[in-house]
């Protein structure tokens, strides 16, 4: 299984975020691919090649073009302003309030987002569209015949909405991975979302879409981040109505529990008639992790693997969250080896 990674993911890097009440350094660091990448290596998995620059034309197939356009200009206008720290956004607009794009770039930095989880430094959009590219370059390399693809996407994508940053994520690398599959003729397409994270930008871009199904496993957003979206009744809408599978758990949840959901994903994904699966991989899930709740342990990455194996699919992985930097390369690599023995 070859990788794609691009070292331009370190230009988004000394970025910061809002945690317990202060502006603290993100948790989403470049150590954090560079571990996986480490991992990869010493596992020999298989080649790891750079992304093809792909253009921004597969982005704007599930983003704003306003929203893109945003993301390319918005270190620019905000160093013209004479600012020098990261361009993290504070201002958001409530219910009632209009939704007219401001011309300063404060009121554009909240525009175009949902928290304070995603900041702009000068090297964040290169490494944004690296990332993006890396997905779309593992999609031509199932595409042209490969049973699995993984692509080293950083920064992650699962939170990213349409025409909004949040939770360390700007463009949606696995929705972006999706369309492309639908573009050059898979019919059915599934997206299983493994992050402990509700994947709540991809829900929300393919929410009224019967072409893509959506699952997702993750922390029960009454107790966790994203909060607002994630609950077992979204279901989809419209003609994606009954094409959305949220698998809510609580805080604490062991690998027992958390693979019963997996098995009722999997066997979901398979009824559906899914040609391929694109796995928004994060090991957020596991019980080290500094921002997350749940309790999986690192040998059970390879159980993950081999049951995403299973389901006997075309395998697209996408990096999304993990935030315990010293194991996060060992569950990457497990699930990877759980998946290929499987
Ligand atoms: N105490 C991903 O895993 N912070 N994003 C929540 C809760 C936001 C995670 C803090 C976490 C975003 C891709
Ligand atoms: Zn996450």
């Amino acid at each position: 299984m070859k990788t794609v990674y691009s070292p331009r993911h370190f230009g988004h890097s000394g970025h910061v975020e809002l945690y317990d009440g202060a502006v603290v350094p993100a948790f989403e660091k470049p150590e954090r691919a560079e571990m996986i990448r480490a991992a990869i290596e010493a596992r020999g998995f298989g080649e790891i090649v750079a992304p093809a620059a792909h253009g921004l034309d597969p982005l704007r197939k599930v983003h704003g073009a306003d929203y893109v356009g945003f993301l390319g200009r918005a270190w620019e206008l905000w160093t013209a302003e004479g600012r020098t720290n990261p361009a993290l956004p504070s201002f958001w607009k409530a219910p009632g309030m209009r939704a007219i794009e401001p011309e300063a770039i404060d009121g554009k930095l909240g525009h175009f987002s949902f928290d304070a989880g995603c900041c702009l430094v000068a090297g964040s959009w290169d490494a944004i569209q690296a990332s993006a590219d890396a997905a779309l370059t593992g999609a031509d390399l199932i595409a042209g015949g490969a049973r699995a693809a993984f692509a080293l996407c950083r920064p992650p994508g699962h939170h990213a909405h349409a025409a909004n940053m949040g939770g360390y994520c700007y463009i949606n690398n696995a929705a972006v991975a999706a369309q492309a599959f639908r573009d050059r003729g898979a019919g059915r397409v599934a997206v299983l979302d493994v992050d402990y994270h509700h994947g709540n930008g991809t829900q929300s871009i393919l929410y009224e879409r019967p072409d893509v199904l959506v699952c997702s496993i993750h922390a029960d957003p009454r107790l966790e981040y994203p909060y607002f979206l994630g609950h077992a009744d979204e279901t989809g809408a419209g003609a994606g109505e009954g094409f959305n599978v949220n698998f809510p758990l609580p805080w604490g949840t062991d690998f027992e529990s958390w693979h019963a959901a997996l098995e009722a994903a999997a066997r979901r994904i398979g009824d559906y008639g899914a040609e391929i699966v694109v796995v928004s991989l994060g090991v957020d899930t596991y019980k080290g992790d500094p921002i997350s709740r749940f309790r999986l342990d690192s040998p059970d990455y390879l159980s993950v693997g081999a049951r995403i194996a299973r389901m006997g699919l075309p395998t697209l992985f996408v990096m999304e969250g993990g935030y315990a930097v010293e194991a996060v390369g060992l569950n990457v690599a497990n699930t990877l080896e759980g998946f290929l023995q499987g």
